[in-house]
This record gives C-alpha cells, sequence and structure tokens, in this order.
C-alpha cells in the first residue's frame, strides 16, 4: 500500500517546515539509499508524506519506519500523523515513538492504528522530540491491519562484479556476467556492479574480466576512463534526472526573488518575428543575459504561456508579479545555471484569428497546435539570424505552462532531434503522442514535468497521466508535485527555479 524504499527517488516525500529532503546513497536499512532530511529548524521539521486515497479514515493500519541519527545523543523519534478533523481543525497524534542511538537504525512501528472517522487531508511524518539533528529515514510501510511487514533484508553494498549483491564474487556472477551480454541490463544498481571496469557502460570488457577474477587470474579490477561519446556527455538522462529530482523543491526559497547586491541582472526586449504559418509578425519577449556578448554564444530556453495568455506572462505579469528575471539572473550569477538567453513567444498561431476566442472551440486549439510547427518553422530561425545563439539538442529547451506545457511536450516528443531539454507546467489535457522517443538521437536529456495539488484547471490527474505514461514507456523523468501548487505562479516559479539549474547540463 505505502512502501518507500529511496532506490528510485523521494517516493513523494517532502520537507516538513524548514527541513528538505534528498536521497543518499552509502547509508541505508535496505538496498542502497535513504531519505536524508537536514535543515530542521524545530522539533516538528522534518519528512513527510501526503497519504492517498488507499488510506480511508476509519480503517485500522500498520506502518513501520526505520530512522538513523549521527547525533552524539540519543534521539526520540516520532512517527506522527496530521489530518484535518471534522471542524477542519488540524490534529497531530504521534502514532510510534523510538530513542534512536548514533549510527543504529531504530525501528518506529505501530501493529494497529485507527484513521478517525472525520479524518481528511491525512499527512504521515517523521519528527523528533527535543533535537534538531538531521537523520535518516528508510522503509517506510503503510498497510491494513494484518498484513505482516517482513524485515528489510539489510542493506547492500556495491562491490564491482558482484552483480548479485550477495557479497562475494562468483561463479554465480560469471553466468549473470554472460546473459547480460546477450540481453541488456536495465537494472541501475545491477548495472554499476556489472560495469567492472567502472567505465561507465556493460561490454564485453567487464565479462572477460569478471571471468578472470573468478578464476584467480586477477585479483582487482582496473578503473578505466569513462567512455566520452560525441558531445562529451556529463550525464545520461537517468543520472540527469535523479540529480533533477533530488533538486527538486516545492516552493523556491524566497531570495530567488530578490534582487542581490552585486549580482548583474539580464536586460528584457520586446521584439517580434514573421510566423509563415500566421502570414504576420507576432510578439515575443526576449531575456537577454546581463553582459550579453555578441562574441559568444548562448543556449536558448523558450518558456511557452496558457491558454489566453501572452508572451508577458511567463516573465512580468502572472497572476501576481513573475521573478523569471530574478530567479534566472541569480541561478547564473550562483553558477547554479549556465547563461542563457530566455525567448517567451505570444504562442498563439493563425492566419484568420488574432487570439483564442473560446477554451471548446477548434480554431482556437488549432491556433495553439500550430506553435508546435511554427516554433521550428519560423521562430527558432528568427532567434539564430539575430542573437547570437548555440543551436542543436545540446543547446535548445522548451518548457510551458498550461496549455503551453502541452504543446512544450508535442514539441519535444515531435523535433527531439531538436530539443535536449523539455518541460511542462500544469500542463493541459488533449495531449496526443506516443511518450516516448524511438532513437537515442531524438531522446531528451531531460523531461521534467511538474503539477499542483491544489490546480483546480488541470487538476493534479492531467500532468500524472502524463507521468505515468512516460512511465509505461520506461522513459526517465522528473515528476514533479507541488504540494499545494495552484494552476498559476507559484507551480511555475517552483518549476523554473529548478528546470533552469538542469537545462543545458548534459553536456559539456
Ligand atoms: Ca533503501
Ligand atoms: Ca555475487
Ligand atoms: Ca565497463
Amino acid at each position: 500500500m505505502l512502501h518507500s524504499t529511496f532506490e528510485e527517488g523521494k517516493d513523494s516525500w517532502s520537507g516538513r517546515g524548514s527541513a528538505s529532503v534528498k536521497t543518499v546513497s552509502g547509508k541505508s536499512r535496505s538496498g542502497q539509499q535513504s531519505l536524508y532530511t537536514s535543515g530542521r529548524e524545530s522539533d516538528w521539521n522534518g519528512a513527510t508524506l501526503k497519504l492517498g486515497s488507499d488510506f480511508k479514515a476509519g480503517s485500522d493500519y500498520s506502518f513501520s519506519a526505520y530512522v538513523m541519527t549521527e547525533d552524539e545523543d540519543d534521539v526520540s523519534f516520532c512517527l506522527t500523523l496530521q489530518y484535518k478533523d471534522g471542524s477542519g481543525t488540524a490534529i497531530y497524534p504521534k502514532i510510534a515513538k523510538v530513542s534512536a542511538k548514533k549510527n543504529e537504525w531504530a525501528h518506529l512501528e505501530n501493529n494497529s492504528f485507527t484513521i478517525p472517522e472525520d479524518a481528511s487531508d491525512i499527512e504521515l511524518y517523521v519528527e523528533t522530540e527535543e533535537s534538531k539533528c538531521s537523520f535518516y529515514l528508510d522503509e517506510v510501510v503503510g498497510a491494513a491491519v494484518g498484513t505482516e511487514i517482513a524485515e528489510p533484508k539489510g542493506p547492500t553494498v556495491l562491490h564491482k562484479g558482484d552483480i548479485d549483491y550477495d557479497g562475494c564474487i562468483d561463479s554465480i556472477d560469471l553466468v549473470l556476467a554472460r546473459k547480460g551480454i546477450v540481453s541488456e541490463i536495465s537494472d541501475k544498481a545491477v548495472l554499476k556492479a556489472a560495469d567492472a571496469d567502472s567505465n561507465g557502460v556493460y561490454e564485453i570488457n567487464d565479462l572477460v574480466l569478471i571471468s578472470q577474477f573468478v578464476s584467480g587470474k586477477i585479483k582487482e579490477f582496473p578503473v578505466v576512463e569513462p567512455v566520452i561519446v560525441e558531445g562529451q556527455r556529463k550525464y545520461t538522462m537517468e543520472e540527469l534526472t535523479e540529480k533533477m529530482q533530488n533538486e527538486a523543491v516545492n516552493n523556491e526559497p524566497a531570495d530567488s526573488h530578490k534582487e542581490k547586491p552585486g549580482v548583474r541582472y539580464g536586460t528584457i526586449e520586446k521584439k517580434t518575428y514573421f510566423s509563415k504559418k500566421a502570414n504576420k509578425n507576432k510578439p515575443y519577449n526576449i531575456l537577454l543575459p546581463a553582459d550579453y556578448d555578441e562574441s559568444k554564444k548562448y543556449p536558448v530556453l523558450y518558456v511557452l504561456h496558457g491558454f489566453f495568455e501572452n508572451e508577458n506572462r511567463m516573465i512580468t505579469n502572472g497572476n501576481g508579479q513573475m521573478y523569471t528575471r530574478q530567479i534566472v539572473g541569480n541561478a547564473i550569477a550562483s553558477g547554479d545555471a549556465k547563461d542563457m538567453i530566455v525567448v517567451f513567444p505570444f504562442i498563439f498561431t493563425s492566419s484568420t484569428m488574432n487570439d483564442a476566442t473560446g477554451f471548446g472551440d477548434a480554431g482556437s486549439v488549432q491556433g495553439y497546435n500550430n506553435f508546435v510547427d511554427d516554433i521550428v518553422d519560423s521562430l527558432m530561425p528568427h532567434i539564430e539570424e539575430n542573437y547570437s545563439v548555440l543551436t542543436g539538442k545540446d543547446n535548445t529547451a522548451v518548457t510551458g505552462f498550461s496549455m503551453g506545457g502541452m504543446e512544450s511536450l508535442s514539441i519535444g516528443m515531435k523535433y527531439g532531434d531538436k530539443f535536449g531539454y523539455v518541460g511542462a507546467i500544469c500542463p493541459a489535457p488533449g495531449l496526443g503522442g506516443a511518450f516516448k522517443w524511438n532513437s537515442e538521437e531524438e531522446t531528451p536529456y531531460l523531461l521534467f514535468i511538474t503539477g499542483g495539488t491544489n490546480d483546480n484547471v488541470v487538476g493534479l490527474t492531467t500532468p500524472e497521466g502524463y507521468h505515468n505514461n512516460f512511465q509505461k514507456n520506461g522513459v526517465p523523468h522528473v515528476w514533479h508535485v507541488v504540494q499545494g501548487g495552484n494552476h498559476g505562479d507559484d507551480s511555475i516559479h517552483s518549476h523554473l527555479y529548478t528546470f533552469i539549474k538542469g537545462v543545458f547540463q548534459a553536456t559539456e
């Protein structure tokens, strides 16, 4: 029902209060990873998870979780529920308690806890009594009473060549190594162990090395330089996805909005380009980096607005004030993002209409869908002609909000060879396509989908549906759920804050 192992990511856990959470390797109650919670300023800060519809008010559940501290003193941990009662008052019952010693996993458990009849908005979280220590969390289970919660297997330690992770390198591993050559190894942990020479790929040389090790010819594995492929890959899609999933925040830090002394921010210019498809000039805003220099070349991020909106929405005028210029400027100044140009086009593209007239009408929807080709046919050539930009998949990114989010996913799928980084914020329903890419050349380096739990326009369900479709096809992507996020500025800011740190990062 609920089983978080943190082997694949944060499993929708997030920081509570000022705390932040990320997955870490090398400390685990099981597998190789756990969730590390730090930055706690109060006892009640910790790691939290919204319990989904599987957990019903009035029913009985067993809960279990393991925690570990590196504090010298013993720390008292609590597994606590938060919910609203019938009158809307928040209640915080502690359902399990344990005292943890330094560097030892302590077990929080309650074999029968009844979620009160009138409870709603239920969250499960881990906090402490009288300690602000950072801590590790692993193997969180919540299940109907009576479900047997098995003792988790111990942590697995990576030894090169020990493909089955049983602690010794023997003929069983050699069999698995041979199989791995015939049929590709997809499990990441298995791949790491099988890559005996640590060059980042599994190939015949690794099999030879494992065979030599098992027969006693060699006593250790050499470390070979990582394979450098075209474009000097820094991260694979899996690696960049994992990195960005860990860096994704619920709310961007408040100071990311503020202009800081000594930081130079970009300049916004309003321009037009000729759209062949619309047969007229269309406006766009362009954010040029501070000290834009024609003798340098910059990568380009395209940011698309939603239905009935315009080129100002994503940069200056949202529901409130947009802080895109500040967020981008601060991220570049701190070295978290590369110097880049950001383009905010008016995306509605029609030769017969100047703007959308209604949500349901076909002409309006077509006007937005036309942009999928217009960006490639008219806008990008115009930007390349008029600004000093880098081109190609390594240097081109697109993201968008709502209708623009759906369009950016369409653009990313249709023109995979041209866009290496694809994002979507609260994307609109109606997206078609294969939800996968058919070749390495067309697959982006980063796919990043954001949804808000308070989105009252497309719901969390629309972006979640897209996330599920990509997941079914095995496409690595960041699934970023903004707790409390609306169909608006908060979800957009939260997405942009993280997305711009991921774009243009996969290659040197
Ligand atoms: Ca684990
Ligand atoms: Ca083994
Ligand atoms: Ca290798």
